[in-house]
């Protein structure tokens, strides 16, 4: 398939491997916003959350669970006060800012944030 993450998930497309288990693949971001960006991605070709399926809730919560876990592991979890923290976004067509169209987790963090988002 002519997925760029399928390449990179079937090792085809060099990247900077975070994390790897059955489901999931996550690698560093090659266009950082952040001094951490990571993307969680299926390996299984889904376009994007629009295009989810109900048998895909379980996926899409261990997507989750796997951001915490990285997130911890980098040292981006919010202390006991909530100080420090992360952004976890899923951008969801084009006007909102999707330019691969196979489902990712971005997994932003290493810096304070604004909010709104532009
Ligand atoms: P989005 O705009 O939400 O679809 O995010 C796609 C992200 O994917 C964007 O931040 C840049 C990243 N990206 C695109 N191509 C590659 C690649 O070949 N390698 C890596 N590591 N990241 C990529």
């Amino acid at each position: 398939m002519d997925c760029i993450f399928c390449k990179i998930v079937r090792g085809e497309i060099p990247s900077k491997k975070v994390y790897e288990d059955e489901l999931v693949y996550a690698f560093y971001d090659i266009n950082p916003v952040a001094p951490q960006h990571i993307l969680i991605v299926p390996k299984k070709h889904i376009v994007g959350v629009q295009q989810l399926e109900q048998e895909d809730e379980c996926l899409v919560g261990h997507m989750f669970y796997v951001a915490r876990r990285i997130a911890e592991q980098l040292g981006l979890a919010p202390d006991e006060n909530l100080n420090k923290g992360y952004r976890l976004v899923f951008n969801v067509g084009k006007d909102a800012g999707q330019s691969v169209f196979h489902l990712h987790l971005h997994l932003i963090g290493g810096r304070s944030m604004g909010w709104p988002p532009g």
